[in-house]
């Protein structure tokens, strides 16, 4: 489906995905009809299980977009159930090691990278692609993604950077806030955010791997795509709903 590429070569500045946690795949239909280049399903704070999840990727590739499912913490299995179910990329929370990124890449890559287990039969439907070809391409068609959200992974960032099979780096900003302030503070748009941002972004390109991170809207969204990043989030979709509400109330209530 050339996602990979496209991410990698950063068309149109970057991409913009959309961040869903509501697990309901026509929610995924209406929101996918927007300018988004891909879709998130969140499955870590959202409340996605794997068939609602497959649903979800279902509607979209329905749209013609690649899918992208971030994984509940160390539930690596799911990783590998989700591509099979046609994810084009997994976003894996609180890789913190080399070894978590080992155990991430052991998940999603078949050999001779990984150990993924045989069984994409909805992801040859949705990539309309052969066994024998997806089995050929897919550890390059599909992209692995390792969240830095905590000091620990901070500091090993090189080592899990140079882990083969890991295609690049989601920064968590209110996590990483959360831990670099030792739980006082929650704050994704600090200067030790940013401070956090560069220096991950001037790893990811010595590696030449991709970085993404969450945007709370699009003016974070916007400042990260200034800085380079090649995959930004602009806000999940229940703050995009209530700002869509509030903004036509208040329209309303000014005429
Ligand atoms: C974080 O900011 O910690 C995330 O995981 C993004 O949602
Ligand atoms: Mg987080």
């Amino acid at each position: 489906n050339g996602f990979a590429g496209r991410l990698k070569r950063r068309e149109n500045g970057g991409m913009i995905s959309a961040w869903i946690g509501t697990p309901d795949p026509l929610f995924v239909n209406h929101l996918a009809q927007e300018d988004f280049d891909t879709v998130v399903l969140d499955m870590q704070h959202g409340m996605w299980d794997m068939a609602s999840a497959a649903n979800g990727i279902a509607h979209v590739r329905l749209a013609g977009k690649p899918a992208i499912a971030r994984i509940p913490v160390g539930d690596f299995a799911s990783a590998s159930r989700l591509l099979d179910a046609g994810a084009s990329a997994i976003i894996a929370p609180m890789i913190n090691s080399a070894d978590d990124a080992r155990a991430l890449v052991k998940a999603t890559k078949y050999p001779p990278l990984g150990e993924r287990s045989w069984g994409p039969s909805l992801a040859l439907n949705h990539f309309g692609i052969s066994a024998e070809d997806y089995l050929q391409s897919a550890n390059s068609l599909t992209v692995t993604i390792a969240m830095v959200e905590t000091r620990m992974a901070l500091d090993a960032i090189d080592e899990i950077l140079a882990v083969d099979g890991i295609d690049g780096i989601f920064v968590g900003p209110s996590d990483l806030s959360i831990a670099l302030s030792n739980g006082a503070r929650l704050a994704p748009e600090s200067a030790a955010i940013d401070q956090a941002l560069s220096t991950v972004l001037a790893r990811c390109r010595a590696h030449g791997k991709v970085i993404c991170a969450f945007g709370g809207d699009g003016d974070r969204a916007g400042q990260y795509l200034k800085l380079g990043l090649d995959l930004v989030i602009a806000g999940a979709e229940t703050a995009q709903l209530r700002a869509g509400a509030r903004t036509a109330i208040q329209t309303a209530r000014k005429i």
